[in-house]
């Protein structure tokens, strides 16, 4: 009994964890353990009464002696559990990393074309997203019956006002508050009830830009984007010059991209055209003008409407504009580094 207790101690002490002492009370308490079993392998017949008395007393003792020492092990083991899980700020624990955000691609984009426009000495400003009627269409030389209201599919909201459809909703805003002559750029989001396919989203970014100076003309209009087009790249990229109709513009056209993501061959993207439509523009409609309150016999203007979204993916390679605003990190976190 005595080599059984000193056993059950040196256990004890090299006991690492609750389930371990719980298989020290196995061995030693359990149906087949090691103080069960001395009870077993005495033969009682062969004891006087004294000896049975007296071997039945130390069992006893060493049975609760046992019992005891395991009871205080677990305590001491549930108290460890607990502390931990109520304290567990660890100072001295290995720092875990910091994951550092990254921007957007469009918002990467938006941000270099900032820069290329302030270059030029364009102003940059923010408008509304949620628009009156009257600057998003009336404005621009849209009324209400006009056929061309058919090509913005429109968010409405109860109190009459709408999510704006294009970012062309700031220009007069910006003449009646400003006047002329004015060099600016409205970067921002717009939104269209559009059926979503690889190159159309309902929530899409443009860049408006928006030039009113006495004898601006077509070459500068063109010159412009130019400049715009090779410092986004950073390399030669092929365009065409087609006639567009927009009501606010006199000429109007349309700038396409060569596709960069097929190489002009086509693709789901451009659909399958090889080109990419992505900056209408044209000459500042006179109606257009007098709305901001400008005399057309002195001033003329240009103006530009960039898919500050299409130019993203082209930018970066983007197949499929879904991925823009799925809000996958994965797809954010790819770009900051190649800018
Ligand atoms: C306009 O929105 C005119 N306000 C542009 C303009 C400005 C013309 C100034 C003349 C003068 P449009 O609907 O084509 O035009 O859209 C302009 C660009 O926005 C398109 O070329 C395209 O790149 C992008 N865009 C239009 N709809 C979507 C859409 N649903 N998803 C993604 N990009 C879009």
């Amino acid at each position: 009994m005595q080599d059984i207790r000193e056993r059950l101690i040196q256990a004890l002490q090299a006991a690492k964890d609750a389930a371990h002492v719980e298989q020290i009370r196995i061995d030693f308490l359990g149906r087949k353990g090691l103080i069960t079993q001395l009870a077993k392998n005495v033969d009682f017949s062969k004891l006087t009464a004294d000896e049975k008395k007296g071997f039945g007393q130390k069992l006893n003792e060493l049975k609760q002696f046992a019992t005891e020492k395991i009871a205080a092990a677990v305590d001491a083991y549930k108290e460890t559990a607990t502390r931990h899980k109520t304290n567990d700020l660890d100072l001295t624990a290995p720092g875990k990393g910091r994951r550092l955000g990254s921007l957007h691609p469009i918002t990467l984009t938006q941000m270099e074309l900032e820069d290329v426009f302030q270059g030029m000495g364009f102003s940059v400003l923010y408008g509304p997203e949620i628009e009156s009627e009257f600057f998003c269409f009336e404005a621009l030389n849209i009324p209400h019956d006009h056929p061309a209201r058919d090509m913005q599919d429109t968010f409405w909201l109860k109190n009459q006002l709408i999510l704006r459809t294009h970012t062309s909703a700031n220009q007069v805003r910006t003449l009646r508050r400003f006047g002329a002559p004015i060099r600016a750029i409205f970067p921002g989001r717009c939104f269209r009830y559009e059926a979503i396919d690889p190159s159309h989203e309902n929530t899409f970014y443009q860049c408006e830009g928006l030039v009113v100076d006495k004898n601006v003309s077509v070459a500068n209009l063109i010159a412009t984007m130019r400049v715009i087009l090779s410092q986004v790249f950073k390399r030669d990229v092929k365009v065409r010059l087609r006639p567009g109709y927009f009501p606010f513009v006199e000429p109007g056209f349309e700038l396409d991209l060569n596709c960069l993501l097929c190489g002009g061959k086509g693709c789901p993207t451009c659909k399958n055209s090889g080109w990419i439509e992505l900056i209408p523009c044209g000459l500042v409609h006179p109606e257009v003008l007098r709305h901001g309150g400008i005399d057309p016999k002195e001033y003329s203007g240009f103006a530009f409407g960039v898919g500050l979204t299409r130019l993203a993916m082209m930018k970066f390679g983007i197949t499929d504009i879904r991925y823009l605003n799925c809000g996958d990190l994965r797809v954010n976190e790819q770009f900051s580094t190649l800018f």
